[in-house]
């Protein structure tokens, strides 16, 4: 079998190394202010630690799953920077740095892991759609989304843009690849910013595609990029610009984000049983929170108290946290039935009251105890 493509090596946007040195990249030019740097640095230290922190609280048996984003905090604070205010983002289920940059309570990210809640979050409100579990699904939610940016004419530089996150694995399903043509025939504001972190679930990068992820954009006629993932600015840098040019009329980039999922796929996964801990070893020298410590450290942009400041906001923040996901209310039993459709009907009402029935069957619960 031939094959040209698989060995080369692509290219990578990469404008901060693994040693913390900035480097430039003709295509993107960057600039950034210490005040910036340092609110990606905290950024990225925060979300990390309420990752700790559910992973934990799952193990105690207050959240019933999570799925963790460790590693891929600079994939996902890069990219959720670059996006404006009115700007709109389709996560899947690990995008709780991009939560974090639309401002969605931590709590709320909870809710949904706890059982205790459907969605969680206003997605008007916070322009973060809930997340989505059903694999690339939400690509095909954003692109219709961008479409109808395009049909209300919100489009030009104060436009607004649409951004879709996912995995390698859902490159592989249908609806991503639908996604990826549609928005390219109808020149739709769409960014589909992929998390490549090498595994889907226990399967590696190597079953999902023969060629770079990044590539696959050329077949549907838009530019695709491969960016690196681990490099906060450059991951900001280029997520910019595919928005600027989806706000401006230049349709979609497929951008690739080369990242590792440091963790397990969730929590019931356990990725000693197909990966090896070399592997690890390795991505742990890319780390997206050392190396951009090294760069504020060695421009003396940040110094010690700076540090010992954002590790006590984290302190703070796992204090919460904890006490948040406690605190969280059980749903009223009968509130399964409130939102599943915009208007009542007939069926639904034969099923609300049977199920009240049900509850007030037990012994001391009455109806009420649902509603
Ligand atoms: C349509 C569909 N098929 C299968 C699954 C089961 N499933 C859940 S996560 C996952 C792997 C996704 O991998 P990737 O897209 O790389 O995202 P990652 O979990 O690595 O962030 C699969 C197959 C699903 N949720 N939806
Ligand atoms: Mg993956």
């Amino acid at each position: 079998m031939s094959d040209n493509t698989a060995h080369e090596e692509p290219e990578l946007v990469q404008l901060l190394t693994p040693e913390g040195e900035l480097r430039t990249h003709p295509d993107y030019p960057f600039e950034i202010s210490g005040e910036e740097a340092r609110g990606l640095y905290r950024d990225m230290v925060l979300v990390r630690r309420f990752d700790t922190e559910a992973v934990a609280l799952q193990r105690q048996g207050e959240l019933g799953l999570w799925a963790s984003l460790l590693g891929q905090e600079a994939a996902q604070i890069g990219s959720g920077r670059a996006l404006r205010d009115g700007d709109m983002a389709f996560p899947s289920y690990r995008e709780h740095g991009v939560a974090w940059c639309r401002e969605v309570p931590p709590r709320e990210l909870l809710g949904m892991f706890r059982g205790v809640t459907n969605g969680g979050w206003d997605p008007n409100e916070h322009r973060l759609h809930l997340y989505t579990i059903v694999i690339g699904s939400q690509a095909l939610h954003a692109t219709g989304y961008a479409m109808g940016v395009q049909r209300d004419g919100a489009v030009g530089e104060d436009g607004e843009a649409v951004i879709a996150y996912f995995g390698d694995g859902a490159t592989s399903q249908g609806d991503t690849n639908e996604a990826f043509n549609y928005a390219a025939v109808n020149n739709a504001p769409v960014v589909f910013f992929c998390q490549n972190n090498q595994w889907a679930i226990s399967e590696p990068l190597e079953r999902q595609s023969r060629v770079p992820i990044y590539r696959r954009a050329a077949g549907f006629g838009f530019p695709g990029v491969r960016v690196d993932g681990n490099d906060v600015f450059a991951s900001l840098a280029v997520t910019r610009a595919a928005l600027d040019g989806a706000r401006e009329g230049q349709g979609p980039t497929l951008i690739e984000a080369f990242t590792y999922r440091m963790g397990a796929h969730t929590t019931n996964d356990d990725p000693s049983r197909y990966r090896a801990s070399a592997e690890l070893e390795e991505w742990k020298r890319k780390d997206p929170i050392s190396r951009l410590r090294a760069y504020l450290e060695k421009q003396g942009l940040a110094g010690e108290e700076f540090f010992a400041g954002v590790e006590a906001e984290a302190d703070a923040l796992g204090e919460r946290v904890r006490r948040e996901c406690r605190e969280l209310p059980d749903p009223a039993p009968l509130e399964i039935f409130d939102e599943v459709y915009a208007e009542p009907h007939t069926e639904l009402d034969r099923q609300r009251a049977e199920f009240a029935d049900y509850l007030a069957s037990f012994e001391g619960a009455g109806a009420e105890g649902g509603r």
